[in-house]
């Protein structure tokens, strides 16, 4: 039998949740009620009832900030929660190191970067570099992986060049910035850019990682996979082994 739970505030499943936006509205002086009031509406239509104003804080003189608490009725049901789930095994570097060294007899070529305007280059270095993160060593840590990291500010086009000059397996690119779905507008051009520029079929496996990604919009990225915030190197190097080295379509398409 399926269950429901509702949010928790003061007591078990009495619905209280908090709310945080800005309106266009001033609150400085006189003008506060009504900015208040304002926020108070956006919220009941939202669903919050009764939709309590905790904090109105003026962004300059025509902006507030509002943090909103209050109940909601919605229920949800955690049964029919779709999630994307890791469909591949965790591989240490050791046994990622053997199972490419057996299959491949050369190295897995890995090209990154972090493109568009977007300079968060924390994210790709935190799967790249040797040092990695959350206590497990990035990508240039394993001996049968040779790994070029572009860094910051990369144009498509010269991503896709270097990819081809490197011969690259798989390029991994990262998006951190999501103003105006900057990360999603980029990512799609990414990948129309690799689709022209290899003929079908041989082109590297292009991977896509930064904290808002939707992990399910592959398809409509035109990527082979998407990783989301708290991703490990190994996971990456698991799934690029995962891919590359046990699904032996993807190893013929590359090494053409
Ligand atoms: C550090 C930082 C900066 C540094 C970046 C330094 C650098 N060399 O990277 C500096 C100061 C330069 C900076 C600048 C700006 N920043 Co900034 N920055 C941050 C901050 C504080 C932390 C980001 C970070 O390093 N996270 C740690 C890493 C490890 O996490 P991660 O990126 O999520 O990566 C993990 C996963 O997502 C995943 N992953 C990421 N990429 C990839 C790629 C692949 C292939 C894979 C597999 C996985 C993967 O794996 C990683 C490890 O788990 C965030 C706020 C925050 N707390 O997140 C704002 C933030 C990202 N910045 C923001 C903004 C607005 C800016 C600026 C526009 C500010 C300005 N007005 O100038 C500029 C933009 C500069 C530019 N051209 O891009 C906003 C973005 C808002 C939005 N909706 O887009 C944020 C969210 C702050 C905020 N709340 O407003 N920023």
């Amino acid at each position: 039998m399926s269950t429901v739970i509702r949010p928790y505030g003061d007591t078990t499943g009495d619905g209280m949740v908090q709310l945080s936006f800005t309106l266009p509205l001033s609150s400085l002086g006189d003008d506060a009620k009504l900015a208040e009031g304002a926020a108070a509406q956006l919220a009941n239509k939202m669903g919050m009832d009764p939709a309590m104003v905790v904090h109105a804080r003026p962004m300059g003189p025509d902006f507030t900030f509002f943090v909103v608490y209050g109940r909601v009725n919605h229920l949800v049901e955690p049964d029919k929660v779709v999630v994307v789930e890791r469909d591949y095994p965790l591989l240490s570097p050791k046994e990622a190191n053997a199972a490419i060294k057996k299959a491949l007899h050369r190295r897995l070529v890995v090209v990154g970067a972090c493109i568009g305007t977007d300079a968060h280059t924390v994210g790709i270095d935190a799967i790249l570099n040797i040092k990695g993160f959350a206590g497990e060593k990035g990508l240039e840590y394993y001996r049968e992986m040779r790994v070029v990291n572009l860094g910051a500010q990369v144009l498509v086009p010269d991503l896709v060049a270097r990819a081809q000059e490197e011969k690259a397996d798989a390029v991994l690119v990262s998006q951190v910035v999501t103003q105006r779905d900057a990360h999603l507008h980029n990512t799609s051009e990414m990948s129309a850019a690799f689709r022209e520029a290899y003929p079908t079929g041989k082109q590297p496996l292009l991977v896509v990682g930064g904290p808002r990604f939707d992990e399910s919009m592959t398809e409509t990225l035109g990527v082979d996979r998407i990783f989301a915030k708290g991703t490990t190197p190994g996971e990456v190097a698991s799934y690029l082994v995962h891919r590359l080295v046990d699904q032996p379509s993807n190893v013929s398409r590359r090494s053409a």
